[in-house]
C-alpha cells in the first residue's frame, strides 16, 4: 500500500510538482458529472511565481492571467498523466479540471479542490476561503484526481490563520471578514477585472499575494 503512494509521489515530482497529498472523499460530497463513486483522492499542486505575483498590486495583471492560464494548463496536462499511470495498473482514475466552471449560478465546480486538498492534508481553509499550504500560504493552484488505488492517507492539517488579517486589508472588494470571504462581493470585483482589456478571465491575485506562509 504504501508502495503505491511512494510510487504516485515519485511519478509526480518528474513533472516538477509541488505539494501533494492523498486524502478519502468524503460520502456526502457532490461530484457533478461523475457517476462512479471514487473512494480516494491525490491532490496535488503547482506554487505560483513570487515575480509574477510581485506584478499585482490591487488588481490582476496581465502577466498574472497568462501565468494563471499557464498553471491550470501544467495542472491539467500532470493530472492526464497521472491518470493514465493509474490506468496502467488496472485501476481507475478521473482528473477534475484545475479551473473549471459547471454550475454558473452557484459558481461550482465538478467538485471543490480545496475540500479535497483539506482531505488530503495540504493545509486549511483561511479567512479568504484559499487553501492554506504551511510553507506556501495560498500561493499554490490544485488539482485532483480522484481514484480506486487504496493508499495510505495523509495526515491532515489542524490550523488556522491565528492572528494574521494580511487579506482582510488588502481585498480591493472588502470581501474578507474575521468570519471568512464574502463570495458574492468578491465575484462581483472578479467581473469588474474581467472587463479590462486583455485580462477576460474571473481572476484577481491580490489575497493570494500577501498570502504567503510567512505568518
Ligand atoms: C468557481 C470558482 C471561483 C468563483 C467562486 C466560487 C465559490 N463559491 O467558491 C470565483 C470566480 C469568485 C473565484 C474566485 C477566486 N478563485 Co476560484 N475557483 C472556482 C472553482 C472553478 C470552483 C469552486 C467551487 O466549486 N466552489 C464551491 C464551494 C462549495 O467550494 P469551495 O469554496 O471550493 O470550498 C469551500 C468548502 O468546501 C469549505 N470547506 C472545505 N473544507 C473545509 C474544512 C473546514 C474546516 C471548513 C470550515 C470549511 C471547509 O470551505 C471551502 C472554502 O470556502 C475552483 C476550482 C475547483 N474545482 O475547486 C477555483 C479555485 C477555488 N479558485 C482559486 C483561486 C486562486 C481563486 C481566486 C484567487 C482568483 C484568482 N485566481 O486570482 C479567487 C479567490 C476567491 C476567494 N477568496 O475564495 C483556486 C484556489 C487555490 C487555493 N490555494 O485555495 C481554485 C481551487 C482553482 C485551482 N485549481 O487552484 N473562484
Ligand atoms: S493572509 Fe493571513 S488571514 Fe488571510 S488566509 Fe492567509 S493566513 Fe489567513
Ligand atoms: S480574489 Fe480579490 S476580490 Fe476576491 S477575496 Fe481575494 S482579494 Fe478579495
Amino acid at each position: 500500500m504504501a508502495r503505491t503512494k511512494e510510487e504516485i509521489k515519485q511519478f509526480l515530482n518528474r513533472f516538477g510538482v509541488g505539494p501533494i497529498g492523498f486524502g478519502e472523499v468524503p460520502g456526502d460530497v457532490t461530484l457533478y458529472e461523475i457517476q462512479n463513486q471514487f473512494p480516494r483522492v491525490v491532490v496535488f499542486g503547482y506554487p505560483l511565481s513570487a515575480s509574477v505575483l510581485a506584478t499585482i498590486k490591487d488588481r490582476p495583471t496581465l502577466i498574472y492571467k497568462h501565468h494563471y492560464k499557464t498553471v491550470n494548463w501544467l495542472l491539467d496536462q500532470t493530472a492526464y498523466h497521472l491518470v493514465r499511470f493509474i490506468e496502467e495498473w488496472g485501476s481507475q482514475a478521473v482528473a477534475i479540471p484545475a479551473s473549471q466552471v459547471v454550475d454558473w449560478k452557484e459558481q461550482k465546480g465538478h467538485v471543490s479542490h480545496r475540500l479535497l486538498a483539506h482531505e488530503a492534508g495540504l493545509g486549511f481553509i483561511g479567512r479568504s476561503g484559499l487553501l492554506v499550504h504551511p510553507q506556501h500560504g495560498a500561493q499554490v493552484r490544485y488539482v485532483s484526481v480522484l481514484t480506486d488505488v487504496d493508499f495510505e492517507l495523509s495526515k491532515k492539517i489542524d490550523a488556522n490563520c491565528g492572528t494574521c488579517k494580511k487579506c482582510i486589508e488588502v481585498c480591493p472588494a472588502h470581501a474578507i471578514s474575521e468570519d471568512g470571504v464574502d463570495i458574492l462581493r468578491c465575484y462581483e470585483k472578479l467581473n469588474e477585472f474581467a472587463k479590462i482589456r486583455g485580462i477576460g478571465q474571473h481572476i484577481c491575485g491580490v489575497c493570494v499575494k500577501v498570502c504567503d506562509g510567512k505568518n
